[in-house]
Formats: structure tokens, sequence, C-alpha cells
């Protein structure tokens, strides 16, 4: 069957699910929140929420079904703590959630917003309750990282974007290795942004993390286009290879998500639509991506899985990436 890649996804008609005007407690907007399903069922946000003043916490909402009646904690689950952790001093945004599974926490990966500029910072946790900061794993300029649930040869890996500093190198996705959650290495690029009037450009990042599949890992990532009228925030599509994560075996030309509804095309940042969690509903085999919108509201946008391989397996298989580009 053949698939057009911007009728894989369609949103859900309870659109937008989570506003800040539903939020039980003040906010600006509430928007790109991580997400896992628990063994309970349940589905858990990590949602981003901006406060009036401009920093942001974040802060669990868990719904039976993943679509109706949030539960949303009455205070920030998750708020920064720069006496402690000072690369939280303008807050902490955009959390990715994946279940170590030889460990039994979940990785909460999120972006600390320092003095110096966004970096990654990592929590782990077992109930979204109590939280186990590691402080920063990466420096700054980085962020739009998560983890893969379970080690390669030995080490855990990470995906991320710093960010270079040379205006004319690109900000691309990068793997990184790490024996003990701590000490990271053997970095090489994974993704690049593509060149010119593609629509991925601008930069790449990490949308959701890694999902396993039978035929690899896909990767949910988000590639930005700068235009006249702003920055264009799209969704693509990639496949690595299960047992090495650094191998590319496909990467979609074509966008699969961009900005069409009222809520994505209007807010606090127009054209947005941004992808922190993915769940995975085995049974009918429908990936759930949840995504903030316009940086004002929190959507849900799905897809079958089979359809999205499918897709893949028309795409190109890339050229490696630079090794280091
Ligand atoms: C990116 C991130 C996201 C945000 C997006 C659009 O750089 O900071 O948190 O949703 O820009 O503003």
């Amino acid at each position: 069957m053949n698939h057009h890649a911007p009728d894989l996804f369609r949103r859900h008609p309870s659109n937008p699910l989570l506003t800040a005007a539903t939020w039980p407690y003040p906010a600006n907007s509430v928007f790109n929140p991580g997400a896992t399903q628990l063994p309970t069922g349940e589905v858990l946000l990590m949602v981003r929420v901006e406060d009036r003043r401009g920093i942001s916490h974040l802060t669990a909402a868990r719904s039976d079904d993943g679509i109706h009646n949030w539960r949303i904690d009455a205070q920030p689950t998750f708020a920064a703590q720069s006496d402690h952790y000072p690369e939280e001093l303008w807050g902490v945004e955009d959390a990715r959630i994946v279940l170590l599974e030889e460990l039994g926490l979940y990785a909460m990966t999120y972006t600390a917003y320092s003095r110096s500029g966004p970096l990654v910072a990592l929590a782990m946790t077992e109930d979204f309750k109590t939280f186990e900061r590691h402080g920063s794993i990466m420096p700054p300029e980085d962020k739009d990282a998560a983890f893969f649930p379970r080690r390669f040869g030995g080490r855990w890996a990470l995906i991320h974007r710093p960010v270079p500093r040379l205006t004319e190198a690109k900000a691309n996705m990068w793997l990184s290795y790490s024996p003990d959650l701590t000490h990271w290495g053997d970095h090489t690029v994974l993704i690049e942004a593509r060149d010119g009037a593609w629509w991925d450009a601008g930069k790449v990042g990490l949308s959701s993390q890694p999902i396993e599949t039978e035929e690899g890992w896909l990767i949910v990532y988000h590639g930005v286009r700068h235009t006249a009228a702003g920055a264009l925030y799209r969704v693509g599509l990639a496949l690595l290879d299960l047992d090495d994560p650094r191998r590319v075996l496909r990467r979609g030309d074509e966008w699969v998500i961009n900005a069409r509804t009222p809520y994505e095309i209007d807010g606090d940042v127009a054209n947005v639509v941004f992808p922190c969690g993915a769940v995975l509903d085995q049974a009918s085999g429908e990936l759930r991506l949840y995504y903030g919108a316009a940086d004002s509201c929190v959507g849900l946008i799905t897809a079958r899985l089979s359809d999205l391989l499918d897709w893949l397996r028309t795409q190109p298989e890339p050229a490696a990436a630079h090794a280091i580009a």
C-alpha cells in the first residue's frame, strides 16, 4: 500500500488535550510533554509548564486511557532547584522519559536552562513523585536528549543535539555512550540537518524517545526551517539499527507532521509541533505522540506503526553522517 507522508498521522478529535486555561494552578502555557505508559496501563505525561515569569517547570498528568480525565498534580512536580543545581537557573524544560529496564528506573532527561545556555540534565525516578537528580550530563548548548532503554555492548547510549558555535556548522543529532550514566564519550554524529531549501535544513533534534520496533529503533525528530516569517517546526522519521543505533537504516525525505490546525498555527510561538513523548499501544499497534502545539498547549496525534514502517521502507538509505560534523 502506498502511504503519503502527510496522511500518516491523525489528530485526536479531543485536541487540544491540555491547556493553560484548564490547569489546576495559574500558568502561561502547558506544552512539550514527555510521555510513558506506567505498568498500571496509565499514561503519564511530564508536561512543561511555563509560568507567568517565563520560567518553566514540569508537572505530572495521568490518565487511564491517555486521552480523557487527566489527573494533574496540584503543584509543580519537578521544579528548578537552582540553589543546588545552578544550571537550572532559568527553569527546566522538555522532558523525555525512558524506562531503563535493567535498573527498573525511569530516566528523565530534560533541558536545564543555565546562565551559559540550555544543557542536558538527568533525573531518575520510580514513581514520578520523588526524583534523584544526577545534574548536568552534557554542557551547553545541548538539548533534545533521550536514552535507549538498554545498553549496547555494555554501554548506555544517549541521543542529544549540541549546537556548534561556528555559524556555518549545523545543529545535528549526536549519539554518545556511557558505562555508568555519568561519564560520556565516543561522540558521533547520528542525523545531520540537511542543506538549502530542505524542510530540516535549519536544525534537527530528537522529538520523542526512541521506539523499539521489529525493524529498528523508530526515531521521531523535529526539523526546523527558517523563513522570513519565522521558524517552521515540523516532524520527520528515521529508523536505526536495533543492535547498533549508530547505523541509520532509513530517513524519510518528507516531513510527516506540520502545523496546520488553529491551535498549532496560533499561540506563543506560531507554527510549532513539538512531540517529546510517545506511547506505543502494543495491542492495536497504534503509536501515540504527545506534542506541544505553538508552545501553548498539548495535543495528541496518532498513526499505525505498521504504516510508518511501510512508508520508511520506501525511503532512502542515507549516506553515513560525517564522523565529526
Ligand atoms: C525549541 C525548544 C522547544 C520549543 C521550540 C519552539 O528550540 O526550545 O522547547 O518548543 O524551540 O519555540
